[in-house]
């Protein structure tokens, strides 16, 4: 086999990580638990280039200058899998790039699945867990399907707690602003561990958070979900707010989308918001009122765009050659 291609989808948290403990490894001090779409894809082929001298990654088309943070992944996965053989990787996707969208997470995801593939590793789901976090400490969550819990608590384990077909969910994408982010969720997650006041008492309040959120998916109770997982999104910017430098990924915009999902919240629809690193508002909700508040949600002068996707598969080879 000379190239694989594989696909993975961004995955949103709920209950979210924000600081790592350790800097090297990447790891995350805290677990979180996270819904995998469909519909945004990341598309990574991965070809061997013998006549090459090392690897290359083109993102959307174009070369980048280094392997960047896909270095230590690569890294693992060539010593794990004793391959000295140069690739290309070429990696694609279908929404805006480093726009709080989690477009590290699904092109990880992608490249480690295909990589595994065309080197026939047969990787165990915890190797490559452990690969997909080196690049991106979400990562590992878009390996696998429907709603994902990743735990400290137990070496990093990640897997599925809700299959997609188990609880049919749909994700409305409110894309406010397309631009990349200026402060990286890396460099931010730094700052607020070293700045902020109130970064212990978020380290200490995860274990309760990932309980409640847990008990509200085995229960397929929406509500309850939307309130540990909006009382979890509200704490996180509070530790960002209050770092410093001070961190807002939220624009007006972002706080207009907001106000209008509690409108539509007060007419009886139930329906919850999260925002991450970058001012989208991702809306989760029932299947059946998807389109419904899609249409009341992009009328709004703040919504650019919107994009409505269902709970997800994980990464897969799609293609091999
Ligand atoms: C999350 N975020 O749990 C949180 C919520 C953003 C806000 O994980 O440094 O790209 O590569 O491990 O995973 C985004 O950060 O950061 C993220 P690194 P990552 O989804």
């Amino acid at each position: 086999m000379s190239e694989v291609t594989a696909i993975a989808h961004p995955n949103f948290a709920l209950i979210k990580y924000w600081g790592k403990t350790d800097f090297v490894n990447n790891i995350p001090a805290m677990s979180s638990i996270s819904l995998t779409i469909d519909t945004l894809t990341s598309t990574t082929k991965i070809s061997q280039q013998p006549e090459m001298q090392e690897n290359i990654w083109e993102l959307n088309g174009e070369r980048q200058p280094d392997l960047g943070q896909l270095l230590p992944t690569l890294d693992y996965l060539s010593k794990v899998g004793k391959v000295n053989e140069p690739c290309l990787i070429q990696s694609d996707n279908n929404f805006p790039t480093a726009a709080g969208l989690a477009s590290s997470a699904s092109g990880v995801a992608s490249i480690v699945v295909a990589y595994n593939s065309l080197f026939d590793l047969g990787l165990t789901n915890q190797q490559m867990a452990k690969a997909a976090m080196l690049g991106s400490g979400s990562a590992p969550r878009s390996l696998f399907p429907g709603l994902v819990l990743l735990d400290i608590e137990n070496q990093c384990d990640c897997h599925t707690l809700a299959e997609p077909n188990q609880w049919p969910l749909s994700v409305i994408v409110c894309i406010t602003d397309d631009q990349r982010k200026t402060i990286s969720s890396r460099e931010g997650m730094e700052i607020s561990r070293k700045t902020s006041p109130l970064y212990k008492a978020w380290l200490k309040v995860n274990a309760s958070h990932i309980k409640q959120a847990k008990n509200a998916i085995n229960e397929r109770n929406l509500r309850a979900l939307g309130q540990i997982a909006e009382e979890n999104c509200k704490q996180m910017h509070e530790v960002m707010r209050t770092s410093n430098p001070s961190i807002n990924y939220m624009t007006n915009k972002t706080i207009n989308c907001i106000n209008a999902i509690e409108t539509i919240r007060s007419s009886g629809v139930d329906l919850f918001h999260t925002v991450d690193a970058g001012p989208q508002v991702k809306i989760i909700c029932k299947t059946e009122d998807s389109g419904l508040i899609q249409k009341r949600i992009s009328s709004l002068p703040s919504v650019r765009q919107t994009l409505v996707a269902n709970i997800g598969y994980g990464a897969r080879v799609v293609n091999e050659g």
